[in-house]
C-alpha cells in the first residue's frame, strides 16, 4: 500500500465510495501528475492528483477533457467500438463535478480504469510502434470535427519553440542553481540550433500550416495496448489537447519512440535513432491521417522529429538549470541525463535527415498520397 495519499478517506468520501480500496498503487510513467490505481477488489479506478503548478487552469482543463471524451465516445460508439475501452471515462465526484478540490487545496480527478491493457515504455518491435501511430493518427482524425475554439489553452505556447528557447536562455542567464558550469557543452549545442526553433512558428504566421486539435504529448506511454490482441486501443493523458500542429504530435512520437533506449538512459552509447522505428511510425501515421494532411504537413515530418527532440532537450536542461521545479525527478542529475539523451538523438537525426526524407517519399508512393 502506497501511503503517499494523506487524504485518502476524504477522497473516498468525495467520490461516494463507502469502502476502502484493497490496494493503492502508484503509477510512475508520467513526469507531471501523481497517479494511483485504487483497487476495490475487482473494480478499479484511476485517481490523479493534478500538478497545478504546471496546469494553472485545472477547472478549464477538466472541461476540455469532458468535452473531448464525450465527443470521442459518440464517434467510437457509432463505429461499433467500445467507448469504455477506447476512450477515457471521467468519474464525477459525488457533487457531479469532474474533479474534487480537497480541504488542503489539492486538485484531484478520477477515471475508470481500463483493465486488460498495458502501456509500453520503450519500443521493442516495430509493430507496436506502428500500432501507436495508427492510434494517434485516428485520434487526430476523430478530433478533426471538434470545435477547437471551445478548448481552453491549458499551457500557453506549449510547443512554441521560440518561446521555449527564450525560457531556456533566461534559465541559463539566471543560473539560480549554479549548475550552468556542469552543462556548458549541452547549452552550446542547443544555442547553435537557434535558427531551427522558429521554422514552424514562422510558417504558422505565414498561414503555411493549419492549426488542428492535437494531443501535444504523444509519448508512446500515453497509449494503452490491449493485453490479448496487442492492439493500441486508447489514447490517454489528454491534459494538453489544444489547438496545435499535426507536426507536434508526429515529432514528439518519434522523439520518444524511435530511440533505442529509455528517455533517461545514462549510457549514451545505447541511445540511437532507429530508422526502422521511424519508418514503422510514419507508415502507421500516414496510413490513418495521411490523406487529410497538407503538403507542408508531410514535407516537414522529418524536421518535426528533430525539432520536438531539441525542444524537449532544452526543456529538460532548462529545468535542471532552474533546480528541477517542473519535471518529477528520481535523483539530482535526472533532468541532465534526460537532456543528454535528447541531444544525442538530435545529432543522430541530423545525420539521418536525408534517409528520413527518402523514407517519407517511399511511404507516400506506397500509399498513393
Ligand atoms: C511530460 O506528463 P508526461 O510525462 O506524459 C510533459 C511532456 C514532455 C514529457 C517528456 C504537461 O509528459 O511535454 O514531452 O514529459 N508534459 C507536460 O517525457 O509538460
Ligand atoms: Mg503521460
Amino acid at each position: 500500500m502506497d501511503n503517499n495519499i494523506s487524504n485518502l478517506d476524504e477522497l473516498l468520501e468525495a467520490y461516494g465510495f463507502d469502502k476502502k480500496p484493497v490496494s493503492v498503487d502508484k503509477i510512475t510513467d508520467g513526469h507531471i501528475n501523481s497517479t494511483y490505481v485504487f483497487d476495490f477488489g475487482g473494480e478499479k479506478y484511476l485517481f490523479q492528483h493534478l500538478n497545478t503548478n504546471v496546469f494553472r487552469r485545472p477547472v478549464e482543463l477538466m472541461n476540455n477533457i469532458v468535452g473531448i471524451t464525450d465527443f470521442l465516445r459518440k464517434i467510437i460508439a457509432a463505429k461499433g467500438g467500445n467507448p469504455d475501452r477506447e476512450c477515457l471515462t471521467v468519474l464525477p465526484a459525488k457533487d457531479g463535478k469532474p474533479y474534487y478540490i480537497s480541504q488542503g487545496g489539492e486538485f484531484w480527478r478520477s477515471f475508470t480504469y481500463i483493465s486488460g491493457a498495458h502501456t509500453i515504455q520503450t519500443v521493442k518491435n516495430a509493430a507496436d510502434f506502428r500500432a501507436a501511430a495508427e492510434a494517434f493518427g485516428n485520434f487526430q482524425r476523430q478530433l478533426a470535427g471538434y470545435p477547437a475554439e471551445s478548448l481552453a489553452e491549458t499551457i500557453p505556447n506549449f510547443h512554441n519553440t521560440v518561446s521555449r528557447l527564450a525560457d531556456f536562455k533566461k534559465a541559463v542567464s539566471d543560473n539560480i542553481s549554479g549548475r550552468v558550469e556542469n552543462c556548458k557543452a549541452e547549452i552550446d549545442f542547443i544555442l547553435a540550433r537557434e535558427s531551427d526553433c522558429s521554422v514552424l512558428t514562422d510558417m504558422i504566421e505565414r498561414n503555411e500550416l493549419p492549426l488542428r486539435v492535437t494531443h501535444n504529448d504523444t509519448k508512446l506511454n500515453n497509449v494503452m495496448f490491449d493485453n490479448d490482441t496487442g492492439k493500441a486501443i486508447c489514447v490517454v493523458d489528454l491534459d494538453t489537447v489544444m489547438p496545435g500542429l499535426s507536426l507536434y504530435d508526429f515529432g514528439d512520437s518519434i522523439r520518444f519512440g524511435a530511440s533505442t533506449a529509455a528517455e533517461d538512459e545514462k549510457d549514451l552509447d545505447k541511445v540511437n535513432f532507429s530508422m526502422e522505428y521511424f519508418r514503422a511510425y510514419t507508415e502507421g501515421y500516414l496510413s490513418t491521417a495521411g490523406k487529410a494532411l497538407t503538403e507542408n504537413e508531410i514535407k516537414y515530418l522529418p524536421f518535426s522529429a528533430k525539432l520536438m527532440t531539441l525542444e524537449c532537450g532544452m526543456r529538460f536542461l532548462g529545468d535542471y538549470i532552474n533546480g528541477d521545479t517542473y519535471f518529477g525527478i528520481s535523483y539530482p542529475e535526472h533532468n541532465l541525463v534526460r537532456a543528454r539523451t535528447q541531444l544525442k538523438l538530435v545529432s543522430e537525426m541530423e545525420k539521418y535527415m536525408p534517409e528520413m526524407e527518402k523514407a517519407v517519399a517511399e511511404i507516400r508512393a506506397e500509399l498513393g498520397i
